[in-house]
Protein backbone atom coordinates (compact mmCIF):
# COMPACT_ATOMS: atom_id res chain seq x y z
CA UNK A 1 0.00 0.00 0.00
CA UNK A 2 1.33 3.43 -0.79
CA UNK A 3 2.70 5.99 1.97
CA UNK A 4 2.11 9.59 1.63
CA UNK A 5 4.70 11.78 3.84
CA UNK A 6 2.80 14.42 5.65
CA UNK A 7 4.14 17.85 6.71
CA UNK A 8 2.10 19.69 8.42
CA UNK A 9 2.44 23.21 9.95
CA UNK A 10 0.87 24.28 13.03
CA UNK A 11 0.56 22.33 16.25
CA UNK A 12 -2.51 23.56 17.86
CA UNK A 13 -6.14 22.71 18.32
CA UNK A 14 -6.32 21.81 14.51
CA UNK A 15 -3.57 19.85 13.93
CA UNK A 16 -4.97 17.93 16.61
CA UNK A 17 -7.92 17.25 14.35
CA UNK A 18 -6.00 16.58 11.46
CA UNK A 19 -3.35 14.11 13.02
CA UNK A 20 -6.27 12.26 15.01
CA UNK A 21 -7.55 12.22 11.54
CA UNK A 22 -4.62 11.07 9.47
CA UNK A 23 -4.39 8.29 12.35
CA UNK A 24 -8.01 7.42 12.57
CA UNK A 25 -8.47 7.19 8.53
CA UNK A 26 -7.13 3.78 7.71
CA UNK A 27 -9.34 2.23 10.47
CA UNK A 28 -12.51 3.54 9.05
CA UNK A 29 -11.62 3.13 5.46
CA UNK A 30 -10.21 -0.02 4.15
CA UNK A 31 -8.70 -0.77 1.83
CA UNK A 32 -6.99 2.74 2.81
CA UNK A 33 -6.21 4.88 -0.75
CA UNK A 34 -2.68 5.32 0.73
CA UNK A 35 -1.39 5.44 4.44
CA UNK A 36 -0.88 9.31 5.39
CA UNK A 37 2.23 9.18 7.46
CA UNK A 38 2.84 11.41 9.75
CA UNK A 39 6.93 12.76 8.92
CA UNK A 40 7.41 16.30 10.51
CA UNK A 41 5.08 18.74 12.69
CA UNK A 42 6.33 22.86 12.25
CA UNK A 43 5.08 25.16 14.74
CA UNK A 44 7.40 28.52 14.94
CA UNK A 45 7.71 27.88 18.45
CA UNK A 46 10.39 25.36 19.07
CA UNK A 47 8.98 23.95 22.21
CA UNK A 48 4.79 23.45 20.76
CA UNK A 49 6.46 21.58 17.50
CA UNK A 50 8.48 19.12 20.10
CA UNK A 51 5.25 18.48 21.81
CA UNK A 52 3.33 18.09 18.91
CA UNK A 53 5.22 16.06 17.73
CA UNK A 54 5.24 13.08 20.51
CA UNK A 55 1.41 13.96 21.54
CA UNK A 56 0.04 13.91 17.52
CA UNK A 57 2.40 11.19 16.58
CA UNK A 58 5.07 13.25 13.96
CA UNK A 59 8.73 11.34 13.36
CA UNK A 60 10.52 14.97 13.23
CA UNK A 61 9.67 18.38 14.03
CA UNK A 62 11.29 21.91 12.70
CA UNK A 63 9.93 25.81 13.78
CA UNK A 64 10.61 26.71 10.05
CA UNK A 65 8.09 25.91 7.58
CA UNK A 66 10.29 26.33 4.47
CA UNK A 67 12.32 23.52 5.66
CA UNK A 68 9.61 20.79 4.97
CA UNK A 69 8.16 22.47 1.92
CA UNK A 70 12.34 22.24 0.29
CA UNK A 71 11.82 18.29 2.13
CA UNK A 72 11.57 16.25 -0.86
CA UNK A 73 10.44 13.37 0.91
CA UNK A 74 7.32 15.66 1.56
CA UNK A 75 4.15 14.69 -0.41
CA UNK A 76 1.61 16.43 1.48
CA UNK A 77 1.52 20.45 3.19
CA UNK A 78 -1.65 20.35 5.76
CA UNK A 79 -1.72 24.03 6.94
CA UNK A 80 -3.35 24.70 10.85
CA UNK A 81 -1.92 28.25 11.53
CA UNK A 82 -3.74 31.10 11.79
CA UNK A 83 -5.34 32.67 8.58
CA UNK A 84 -2.53 35.53 7.96
CA UNK A 85 0.08 32.57 6.89
CA UNK A 86 -2.21 30.24 4.57
CA UNK A 87 -1.73 32.36 1.24
CA UNK A 88 3.02 32.41 2.00
CA UNK A 89 2.67 28.93 2.86
CA UNK A 90 0.45 27.61 0.45
CA UNK A 91 2.07 29.53 -2.34
CA UNK A 92 5.33 28.07 -1.56
CA UNK A 93 4.21 24.69 -1.07
CA UNK A 94 2.16 24.59 -4.86
CA UNK A 95 5.71 25.81 -6.24
CA UNK A 96 7.28 23.09 -4.89
CA UNK A 97 4.61 20.68 -6.44
CA UNK A 98 3.32 19.78 -3.34
CA UNK A 99 -0.48 18.60 -2.35
CA UNK A 100 -1.89 21.19 0.03
CA UNK A 101 -4.84 20.43 2.46
CA UNK A 102 -5.62 24.45 4.36
CA UNK A 103 -7.83 25.17 7.49
CA UNK A 104 -10.60 27.29 6.84
CA UNK A 105 -11.14 30.00 5.45
CA UNK A 106 -8.83 29.91 2.40
CA UNK A 107 -7.38 33.27 3.19
CA UNK A 108 -7.54 37.03 5.13
CA UNK A 109 -9.50 38.12 1.40
CA UNK A 110 -10.54 36.60 -2.17
CA UNK A 111 -7.56 38.47 -2.98
CA UNK A 112 -5.72 36.54 -1.43
CA UNK A 113 -7.48 33.33 -2.12
CA UNK A 114 -7.81 33.62 -5.78
CA UNK A 115 -3.73 33.75 -5.66
CA UNK A 116 -3.73 30.75 -3.46
CA UNK A 117 -6.00 29.14 -6.12
CA UNK A 118 -3.90 30.31 -9.66
CA UNK A 119 -0.76 28.66 -7.99
CA UNK A 120 -2.41 25.27 -7.42
CA UNK A 121 -3.84 25.28 -10.88
CA UNK A 122 -0.50 26.28 -12.25
CA UNK A 123 1.35 23.74 -10.15
CA UNK A 124 -0.72 20.87 -11.10
CA UNK A 125 -1.19 19.63 -7.75
CA UNK A 126 -4.22 18.39 -5.44
CA UNK A 127 -5.83 20.75 -3.51
CA UNK A 128 -9.00 21.13 -0.65
CA UNK A 129 -9.75 23.71 2.29
CA UNK A 130 -11.05 22.16 5.16
CA UNK A 131 -14.81 22.66 5.64
CA UNK A 132 -15.36 19.58 6.71
CA UNK A 133 -19.28 19.99 7.95
CA UNK A 134 -20.18 19.41 4.62
CA UNK A 135 -19.16 15.37 5.41
CA UNK A 136 -20.87 14.95 8.12
CA UNK A 137 -23.24 11.88 6.61
CA UNK A 138 -26.59 13.90 8.14
CA UNK A 139 -25.69 16.88 5.38
CA UNK A 140 -24.42 14.74 3.01
CA UNK A 141 -27.88 12.77 3.39
CA UNK A 142 -29.75 16.07 2.45
CA UNK A 143 -27.18 16.80 -0.83
CA UNK A 144 -28.48 13.16 -1.89
CA UNK A 145 -32.13 14.01 -1.29
CA UNK A 146 -31.62 17.16 -3.29
CA UNK A 147 -29.76 15.44 -6.18
CA UNK A 148 -32.20 12.76 -6.40
CA UNK A 149 -34.96 15.36 -6.90
CA UNK A 150 -37.05 14.26 -3.61
CA UNK A 151 -37.46 17.91 -2.40
CA UNK A 152 -38.19 19.34 -5.97
CA UNK A 153 -36.84 22.61 -7.04
CA UNK A 154 -35.07 24.05 -3.89
CA UNK A 155 -36.78 27.79 -2.90
CA UNK A 156 -35.07 28.88 0.56
CA UNK A 157 -32.49 27.83 2.82
CA UNK A 158 -31.93 29.26 6.35
CA UNK A 159 -28.56 28.48 7.59
CA UNK A 160 -26.64 29.94 11.92
CA UNK A 161 -23.78 28.99 12.93
CA UNK A 162 -24.29 30.19 16.38
CA UNK A 163 -21.34 29.47 19.24
CA UNK A 164 -21.13 31.64 23.07
CA UNK A 165 -17.33 31.34 23.48
CA UNK A 166 -16.29 34.85 22.80
CA UNK A 167 -19.89 36.21 24.36
CA UNK A 168 -17.72 37.36 28.01
CA UNK A 169 -15.75 40.33 27.70
CA UNK A 170 -13.27 39.25 29.33
CA UNK A 171 -12.92 36.28 26.62
CA UNK A 172 -9.45 38.05 25.63
CA UNK A 173 -8.02 39.25 21.99
CA UNK A 174 -6.69 36.09 20.27
CA UNK A 175 -5.78 36.54 16.82
CA UNK A 176 -9.59 35.71 15.93
CA UNK A 177 -10.24 39.33 16.80
CA UNK A 178 -7.37 41.00 15.10
CA UNK A 179 -8.34 41.89 11.20
CA UNK A 180 -4.51 41.94 10.32
CA UNK A 181 -4.42 37.62 11.36
CA UNK A 182 -8.23 36.44 10.64
CA UNK A 183 -9.24 39.04 7.88
CA UNK A 184 -12.60 39.04 9.31
CA UNK A 185 -14.83 37.72 12.99
CA UNK A 186 -17.31 35.46 13.11
CA UNK A 187 -17.86 35.82 9.13
CA UNK A 188 -15.03 34.52 8.24
CA UNK A 189 -14.35 31.64 11.26
CA UNK A 190 -17.79 30.31 11.14
CA UNK A 191 -19.88 32.05 8.83
CA UNK A 192 -17.94 30.69 5.90
CA UNK A 193 -18.62 26.82 6.99
CA UNK A 194 -22.77 28.05 6.67
CA UNK A 195 -21.58 29.66 2.74
CA UNK A 196 -19.87 26.45 2.71
CA UNK A 197 -23.05 24.49 3.25
CA UNK A 198 -25.01 26.61 1.01
CA UNK A 199 -23.25 26.48 -1.88
CA UNK A 200 -22.65 22.33 -1.43
CA UNK A 201 -26.15 22.04 -0.78
CA UNK A 202 -28.31 24.77 -3.04
CA UNK A 203 -26.00 26.23 -5.48
CA UNK A 204 -23.76 29.65 -6.06
CA UNK A 205 -24.51 32.77 -4.50
CA UNK A 206 -24.95 35.30 -6.35
CA UNK A 207 -25.64 38.83 -4.73
CA UNK A 208 -25.98 39.37 -0.81
CA UNK A 209 -27.55 41.96 1.74
CA UNK A 210 -25.71 42.00 4.88
CA UNK A 211 -25.19 43.80 7.83
CA UNK A 212 -22.08 43.23 10.70
CA UNK A 213 -22.28 44.43 14.36
CA UNK A 214 -19.31 44.38 16.58
CA UNK A 215 -20.69 43.98 20.40
CA UNK A 216 -17.75 43.70 22.67
CA UNK A 217 -15.56 46.66 21.45
CA UNK A 218 -12.58 45.72 23.33
CA UNK A 219 -11.33 42.93 25.04
CA UNK A 220 -7.84 42.20 27.44
CA UNK A 221 -5.22 41.13 25.22
CA UNK A 222 -3.43 37.59 25.20
CA UNK A 223 0.03 38.01 25.40
CA UNK A 224 1.09 35.07 22.72
CA UNK A 225 0.65 31.44 23.49
CA UNK A 226 -2.33 29.31 21.62
CA UNK A 227 -5.53 30.92 21.40
CA UNK A 228 -7.84 29.14 23.94
CA UNK A 229 -10.95 29.87 22.29
CA UNK A 230 -12.85 31.90 25.18
CA UNK A 231 -11.75 28.85 27.58
CA UNK A 232 -9.52 31.25 29.69
CA UNK A 233 -11.19 34.25 31.14
CA UNK A 234 -8.82 37.48 31.64
CA UNK A 235 -10.12 40.01 34.24
CA UNK A 236 -9.20 42.66 36.29
CA UNK A 237 -6.33 44.96 35.10
CA UNK A 238 -5.20 43.65 32.25
CA UNK A 239 -4.55 45.94 29.14
CA UNK A 240 -7.12 45.90 26.41
CA UNK A 241 -7.47 46.85 23.12
CA UNK A 242 -10.21 47.29 20.35
CA UNK A 243 -11.65 44.64 17.98
CA UNK A 244 -11.43 45.31 14.92
CA UNK A 245 -13.41 42.63 12.84
CA UNK A 246 -17.38 41.45 13.31
CA UNK A 247 -18.87 39.75 16.24
CA UNK A 248 -21.92 38.98 14.15
CA UNK A 249 -23.03 38.79 10.54
CA UNK A 250 -26.53 38.75 8.88
CA UNK A 251 -27.12 38.18 5.95
CA UNK A 252 -29.81 38.14 2.73
CA UNK A 253 -29.03 35.57 0.02
CA UNK A 254 -29.45 34.89 -3.76
CA UNK A 255 -28.65 31.89 -5.62
CA UNK A 256 -27.84 31.77 -8.94
CA UNK A 257 -30.54 29.37 -9.50
CA UNK A 258 -33.14 31.45 -7.99
CA UNK A 259 -33.45 30.12 -4.69
CA UNK A 260 -33.07 32.68 -1.63
CA UNK A 261 -31.93 32.83 1.45
CA UNK A 262 -30.11 33.88 4.84
CA UNK A 263 -27.50 33.26 7.02
CA UNK A 264 -26.57 34.66 10.25
CA UNK A 265 -23.22 33.66 12.60
CA UNK A 266 -21.93 34.61 16.13
CA UNK A 267 -19.64 34.01 18.83
CA UNK A 268 -21.77 35.61 21.22
CA UNK A 269 -25.11 34.02 21.50
CA UNK A 270 -25.09 32.74 24.67
CA UNK A 271 -26.35 28.73 25.02
CA UNK A 272 -25.31 28.35 21.33
CA UNK A 273 -22.12 26.01 21.06
CA UNK A 274 -22.48 24.33 17.77
CA UNK A 275 -25.23 25.60 16.48
CA UNK A 276 -24.92 25.13 12.97
CA UNK A 277 -28.58 24.61 11.68
CA UNK A 278 -30.47 24.92 7.91
CA UNK A 279 -33.37 24.35 6.74
CA UNK A 280 -34.07 24.16 3.43
CA UNK A 281 -37.96 24.23 1.86
CA UNK A 282 -38.05 22.96 -1.86
CA UNK A 283 -41.15 22.40 -3.67
CA UNK A 284 -42.04 18.75 -2.97
CA UNK A 285 -41.14 18.74 0.83
CA UNK A 286 -37.67 20.54 3.41
CA UNK A 287 -35.33 19.18 5.49
CA UNK A 288 -33.62 20.52 8.90
CA UNK A 289 -30.54 20.21 10.03
CA UNK A 290 -28.36 21.33 13.48
CA UNK A 291 -25.13 19.74 14.37
CA UNK A 292 -25.71 19.57 18.11
CA UNK A 293 -27.59 16.62 17.07
CA UNK A 294 -25.68 15.81 14.10
CA UNK A 295 -26.77 12.12 13.93
CA UNK A 296 -30.37 12.99 12.80
CA UNK A 297 -31.54 15.03 9.13
CA UNK A 298 -35.14 16.14 9.69
CA UNK A 299 -37.70 15.62 6.79
CA UNK A 300 -41.11 16.22 5.71
CA UNK A 301 -42.23 15.62 1.55
CA UNK A 302 -45.35 16.51 0.11
CA UNK A 303 -46.08 13.12 -0.82
CA UNK A 304 -46.62 11.86 2.76
CA UNK A 305 -50.49 11.32 3.14
CA UNK A 306 -52.11 14.15 4.72
CA UNK A 307 -52.56 12.82 7.85
CA UNK A 308 -48.94 11.99 8.39
CA UNK A 309 -47.28 14.58 7.02
CA UNK A 310 -44.79 16.42 9.20
CA UNK A 311 -41.15 16.31 9.98
CA UNK A 312 -39.80 12.89 11.06
CA UNK A 313 -36.69 11.75 11.88
CA UNK A 314 -33.89 9.84 9.82
CA UNK A 315 -30.70 8.49 12.41
CA UNK A 316 -27.88 8.26 9.81
CA UNK A 317 -26.22 4.83 10.05
CA UNK A 318 -24.91 2.41 7.30
CA UNK A 319 -27.55 2.79 4.87
CA UNK A 320 -26.71 7.01 4.29
CA UNK A 321 -23.50 8.33 2.93
CA UNK A 322 -20.03 7.20 4.14
CA UNK A 323 -22.40 4.61 6.17
CA UNK A 324 -20.41 1.77 5.40
CA UNK A 325 -17.47 3.09 6.41
CA UNK A 326 -18.33 4.35 9.71
CA UNK A 327 -20.32 2.27 12.25
CA UNK A 328 -22.53 -0.27 11.86
CA UNK A 329 -25.31 1.03 13.90
CA UNK A 330 -27.06 4.15 12.88
CA UNK A 331 -27.08 6.58 15.82
CA UNK A 332 -23.83 5.40 17.50
CA UNK A 333 -22.96 8.68 17.71
CA UNK A 334 -20.54 11.17 14.60
CA UNK A 335 -18.80 13.47 15.76
CA UNK A 336 -15.98 16.59 14.90
CA UNK A 337 -13.70 13.60 14.48
CA UNK A 338 -15.38 11.55 11.68
CA UNK A 339 -15.95 14.64 9.95
CA UNK A 340 -11.87 15.06 9.78
CA UNK A 341 -11.30 11.13 9.42
CA UNK A 342 -13.49 11.37 5.86
CA UNK A 343 -11.95 14.44 4.85
CA UNK A 344 -8.24 13.28 5.31
CA UNK A 345 -9.73 10.11 3.06
CA UNK A 346 -11.28 12.18 0.43
CA UNK A 347 -8.31 14.30 -0.10
CA UNK A 348 -5.98 11.62 -0.05
CA UNK A 349 -7.90 9.55 -2.35
CA UNK A 350 -8.03 12.19 -4.93
CA UNK A 351 -4.15 12.29 -4.76
CA UNK A 352 -4.11 8.72 -5.38
CA UNK A 353 -6.62 8.30 -7.81
CA UNK A 354 -5.75 11.35 -9.61
CA UNK A 355 -9.95 13.12 -9.52
CA UNK A 356 -10.84 17.06 -7.66
CA UNK A 357 -11.51 16.93 -4.73
CA UNK A 358 -14.96 19.71 -2.97
CA UNK A 359 -13.80 21.96 -1.57
CA UNK A 360 -11.08 22.83 -3.08
CA UNK A 361 -8.97 26.32 -3.49
CA UNK A 362 -11.70 27.07 -5.83
CA UNK A 363 -14.29 26.65 -3.31
CA UNK A 364 -12.62 28.27 -0.91
CA UNK A 365 -11.54 31.40 -3.02
CA UNK A 366 -15.93 31.37 -4.09
CA UNK A 367 -16.34 31.43 -0.72
CA UNK A 368 -13.87 34.24 0.07
CA UNK A 369 -15.80 36.37 -2.41
CA UNK A 370 -18.90 36.34 -1.05
CA UNK A 371 -17.60 37.04 2.52
CA UNK A 372 -15.74 40.10 1.01
CA UNK A 373 -19.41 40.97 -0.41
CA UNK A 374 -21.20 40.51 3.25
CA UNK A 375 -18.52 43.27 4.45
CA UNK A 376 -19.21 45.40 1.77
CA UNK A 377 -22.83 45.44 1.60
CA UNK A 378 -22.31 45.69 5.63
CA UNK A 379 -20.62 49.20 4.90
CA UNK A 380 -22.46 50.56 1.54
CA UNK A 381 -26.28 48.85 3.09
CA UNK A 382 -26.52 47.58 -0.79
CA UNK A 383 -26.87 44.76 -2.20
CA UNK A 384 -23.88 43.15 -3.73
CA UNK A 385 -23.33 40.98 -6.60
CA UNK A 386 -20.71 37.87 -6.22
CA UNK A 387 -20.96 36.99 -9.81
C1 LIG B 1 -13.95 28.60 16.53
O1 LIG B 1 -15.06 29.37 16.29
C2 LIG B 1 -13.95 27.26 15.80
O2 LIG B 1 -12.85 26.54 16.27
C3 LIG B 1 -13.85 27.41 14.28
O3 LIG B 1 -12.64 28.03 13.90
C4 LIG B 1 -13.96 26.03 13.63
O4 LIG B 1 -13.90 26.12 12.22
C5 LIG B 1 -15.28 25.42 14.08
O5 LIG B 1 -15.52 24.23 13.45
C6 LIG B 1 -15.30 25.26 15.58
O6 LIG B 1 -15.15 26.56 16.14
Amino acid sequence: MRTLNVAMIGGGFMGKAHSIAYAGMPMFFWPAPAIPYRKTVVDINDDMARTAAARYGFESYSSDWRSVIEDPTIDIIDIVTPNDSHADIAIAAAKAGKHIICEKPLARTAEESKRMWEAVREAGVKHMVAFNYRRTPAIALAKKYIEEGALGAILSFRGTYLQDWSADPNSPLSWRFRKAIAGSGALGDIGTHVIDIARYLVGEIAEVMATANTWIKERPVQAGGVDKLGTVKLGGEVKKEAVDVDDEISSLLRFENGAVGSLEATRNAWGRNNFITFEIHGEKGSVYFNYERRDELQVCFSSDPGDRRGFRTVYTGPAHPYGEALWPIPALGIGYTETKIIEAHDFIASIVNDTEVSPNFYDGYRIAVIADAMIESANTRQWVKTI
